[in-house]
């Protein structure tokens, strides 16, 4: 008989992970043994950092199997663990700094989040597999990001996602060192945050009757559609992001996309209605009444709301796709411009200016709770100041010439950051989608700041985000299939400066994480892996 003896399976980790560390420099050392044995030590009485050991250790037993116990730690005596500790002395608020010895793993920053991101480092690091014990290489590894605002968008509107799949999106987005998650929630064809001072906004505007069906044919399904987040719920995911320092900046869009409020209030519209939660796609017509000071109370009541359940210091207000014509029709609109004094200037009409008054009452208000506002790009044609933070859109540009005109700019370009759009010129194996061409190469070589952009302008550019419109996206594996792998090259440009980035490398080490997104159970786009588009 022969004896079966098991081998022990050891693996090695590889710090090139997905977004690539500033500096690997490797330590004249032996490797460090990660083993079932080994501690995640923090300092004790840390509550941030307590959570990041257990989320630490979690991420090790699911990639490996691995199981470590996590440990409160007053002093310093770390051999043989891997020991997450502040250090005040780093430069960068959310850095982080890896220092792999035979001795320990000291994953530093000057924040929870920093270590966060060290720990995201780590993790990505370890190869997905079952392993009786993972090498690390001795080495120090460095990282800290470009841009402050790293975001992802989700539109939870034209199609309504469950907690779960929105707590699964913050976990992908944690994964790729992002930490803004700007969140849709209101639109003409629904409404979904429960607001208890309008309790019909999502009793009546959370449900819509149907849903046209292809690319916005005159079909529609029929089928009643909808659904809404409770405020227990919103408190819940709020939670979960902060816990991954992620922060949701909630959108609130006005004066226009607001039909299903409207059909909730019609007496907010200009006409009065009746109105109906919309199952198109598009740019209706009916917006907001901002003649009525009932409109404005409305729309401070809600945000009354709003601020309550997000601690995030921006609000987004939307402002976009807002067309004017009930507003050239409605009395009490007209008279409001009259009473305000407003006249059309050479480029922008009357109403135009209206809109840009009725986003000033907004910004004050919430100036006035401690909040700033974010909105789209549409605003920089209204008059609004430039304490107002610009989403960009329509291109880049407006944001330029918004950072020109002192606002800060949120890079979001619908070429190439919207991920609704299809990943190929190829689409006829692709799920339907909004239409485009945004390939994976497209979305890594954008840099969010001009090349002309004077010295002084660039600090306006707070950073990038991809936006995920789901008028074609009706569940989670659609969504994940359009996010992934184009949020691994969002990542790459929201961290790497943009001397260090390099397609071809960043391409070699995508593999290594999808093999993550493939532990997961995550649907990712195959094909961007091996062809250009
Ligand atoms: C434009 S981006 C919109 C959205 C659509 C999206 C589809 C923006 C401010 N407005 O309402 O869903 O295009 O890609």
């Amino acid at each position: 008989m022969v004896a079966v003896t098991a081998v022990a399976q050891v693996s090695r980790a590889d710090y090139r992970v997905v977004p690539l560390p500033d500096g690997i420099n490797g330590i004249k050392d032996n490797d460090f043994k990660l083993k079932e044995s080994t501690l995640v030590d923090y300092p004790a009485g840390n509550r941030d950092m307590e959570r990041n050991a257990a989320m630490l250790s979690q991420y090790i037993e699911d990639l490996t199997g691995l199981h470590l116990s996590t440990r409160p730690v007053n002093t310093g005596n770390n051999y043989g663990c891997i020991s997450l500790q502040l250090d005040p002395k780093m430069t960068s608020d959310e850095g982080y700094r890896i220092t792999v010895t035979s001795r320990s793993v000291i994953i530093a920053g000057k924040t929870a989040a920093g270590v966060f991101y060290g720990i995201q480092t780590l993790r990505k690091s370890i190869p997905v597999g079952k392993t009786d014990q993972v090498l690390l290489p001795a080495a120090q590894v460095v990282g800290s990001p470009r841009f402050g605002y790293r975001g992802m968008h989700l539109d939870c509107v034209r199609h309504f996602f469950s907690v779960e799949t929105v707590k699964r999106y913050i976990d992908i987005m944690a994964l790729h060192g992002m930490n803004r998650l700007h969140w849709h929630l209101t639109d003409d064809q629904g409404w979904r945050i429960e607001i208890k001072k309008y309790p019909r906004l999502t009793e009546v505007g959370g449900w819509r009757n149907g849903t046209t069906l292809g690319h916005n044919s005159p079909v529609n399904d029929g089928i009643r559609y909808g659904g809404f987040y409770t405020q227990e719920e919103i408190r819940d995911i709020v939670r979960y992001a902060a816990d991954r320092y992620i922060t949701i900046i909630p959108e609130v869009d006005m004066p226009g996309h607001m039909v299903a409020a409207l059909t909730a209030y019609p007496q907010l519209g200009c006409t009065g209605g009746p109105y109906e939660v919309w199952g198109m796609w598009g740019v209706t017509d009916d917006i907001l009444c901002a003649g009525k000071d009932e409109t404005l109370r409305f729309v401070k009541d809600v945000l009354d709301e709003v601020i309550e359940l997000f601690p995030s210091q921006y609000i987004h207000i939307g402002g976009d796709e807002s067309p004017r014509v009930r507003w050239q029709e409605c009395p009490l609109c007209q008279r409001r411009i009259k009473d305000l004094g407003i006249t059309a200037s050479a480029k922008q009409s009357a109403e135009a200016r209206l809109q840009g008054w009725f986003t000033s009452q907004v910004q004050l208000y919430l100036t006035q709770h401690g909040k700033r506002i974010i909105g789209w790009d549409e605003l920089l044609d209204c008059d609004i100041d430039s304490t107002a933070t610009i989403m960009s859109w329509r291109g880049a540009d407006p944001g330029a010439q918004g950072a020109m005109k002192g606002h800060d700019v949120i890079m979001t370009p619908v070429d190439p950051l919207y991920f609704d759009y299809y990943q190929t010129d190829k689409t006829w194996n692709e799920p339907i989608a909004f239409g485009g061409c945004n390939t994976l190469r497209k979305v890594y070589d954008f840099e969010p700041v001009a090349a002309d952009l004077p010295a002084d302008k660039r600090q306006h550019i707070l950073g990038a985000q991809a936006n995920v419109w789901t008028e074609y996206i009706t569940c989670e594996p659609q969504i994940q299939y359009q996010v992934l792998p184009r949020m691994a090259a969002l990542a790459e440009l929201q961290w790497l400066q943009p001397e260090m980035k390099d397609y071809q490398d960043f391409k070699a080490r995508l593999p290594r994480m999808v093999d993550i997104y493939k532990h997961y159970g995550w649907t990712y786009r195959a094909k961007s892996l091996i062809i250009e588009n």
